[in-house]
């Protein structure tokens, strides 16, 4: 089969879809690069010196991995000199990075994870790396976190990279979502499936059952019914997996449908839910939809939501659309 890179995937959609600024085509490929000096650094493990903590918090609070410091870094060189970019944000930084004056600045913002999953880096289990791709609102210079707060149906282009068992970067700039592997031997992007469509039926659910207590009546119902199995109203038996790393379980999904649910529950009732809209929720929520799949935060569209912070949590319900459907429909039942 004609092997198509990473590069002329892009340049095709240009031609075909014509949405594909070329700004935004370096932006695409500049980050699929970091991605691979991304994988290079995991892959080394304890021979690398980049296991264990950076003895640093983030702003969440978190302990920071060497690898999410060292993911963050660079994620931020690679994009701060290329003249595509006006700022970035990230997980791993409390406020937006500039591009220097010393570079030209562009019309795109780029938010991103660096290393999602980070506490599975340790025990070798599937991690990667989130981006959300937004265009600079206004042509002035200047550039500040509000420019940021925009709904995520504005994105212009998102993404992962899940560094697994293969290396395998997923995109999409709305027009469906495509998936690369990373030869390692040449060390390119080869396209191994495109058009990724999400099952709207699932027999199998992703959700930290340990936190089942703290659930609000709707979830607690819909995880009751798939537990019940075919005894049950729902007539069928149902798997579960949980990961712990939003990109392993959101790459299940893509590749053989499933739903995931990381819910608002009771322990910390002033926040919406543990994961962020901006640079997890968000880009997710974009590639879900575009798979034919579907994602809220239990009511609505999280496409939708109208951010008022940079790392504001939201809770995420994601996947095959009649399951997450189902969802929606015994939360509003509830209120
Ligand atoms: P828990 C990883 O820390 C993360 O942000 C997501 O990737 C993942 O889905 C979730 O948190 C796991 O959370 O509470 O099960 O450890």
């Amino acid at each position: 089969m004609k092997r198509i890179s990473l590069t002329q995937y892009l340049v095709e959609q240009q031609r075909e879809h014509g949405h594909i600024p070329s700004q935004l085509r370096l932006l695409l490929e500049i980050v699929a690069r970091a991605c691979k000096s991304i994988a290079i650094s995991v892959n080394k493990g304890a021979l690398g010196e980049v296991l264990g903590t950076a003895g640093t918090q983030n702003v969440q609070g978190e302990v920071q991995k060497k690898l999410d410091v060292i993911s963050n870094e660079v994620l931020i060189e690679a994009n701060e000199w290329g003249g595509h970019l006006a700022a970035m944000a990230s997980e791993e930084m409390d406020s937006i990075h500039v591009v220097p004056n010393r570079y030209p600045q562009g019309e795109y913002l780029l938010l991103f994870d660096p290393l999602d999953g980070s506490s599975n880096i340790d025990v070798n289990v599937s991690i990667g790396t989130i981006f959300s791709v937004l265009r600079k609102v206004g042509h002035t210079r200047g550039v500040a976190e509000e420019d940021f707060l925009q709904p995520g149906k504005q994105q212009a282009a998102a993404g992962y990279c899940v560094y697994g068992p293969q290396t395998v970067l997923v995109l999409t700039v709305g027009s469906g979502v495509a998936m690369f592997t990373l030869d390692r031997e040449t060390g390119s992007w080869v396209l191994t499936q495109s058009e990724v469509t999400i099952p709207d039926d699932t027999k199998e659910f992703a959700i930290n059952m340990s936190n089942m207590r703290h659930w609000a009546a709707p979830v607690r119902r819909y995880i009751d019914e798939c537990l019940a199995g075919k005894e049950g109203v729902r007539g069928k038996d149902f798997n579960m997996r949980w990961v712990a790393s939003m990109v392993a379980d959101v790459h299940r999904i893509l590749t053989r449908g499933g739903v995931f649910l990381y819910p608002w529950d009771q322990r910390e009732p002033d926040k919406p839910g543990k994961l962020r809209l901006m640079y997890e929720a968000n880009p997710m929520a974009f590639i879900v939809e575009q798979a034919g799949g579907a994602a809220t935060n239990g009511r609505q569209r999280i496409l939708d939501l109208v951010p008022e912070k940079l790392h504001e949590r939201v809770s995420v319900v994601l996947g095959s659309k009649n399951e997450v459907q189902r969802v929606t429909d015994y939360h509003l039942a509830a209120d």
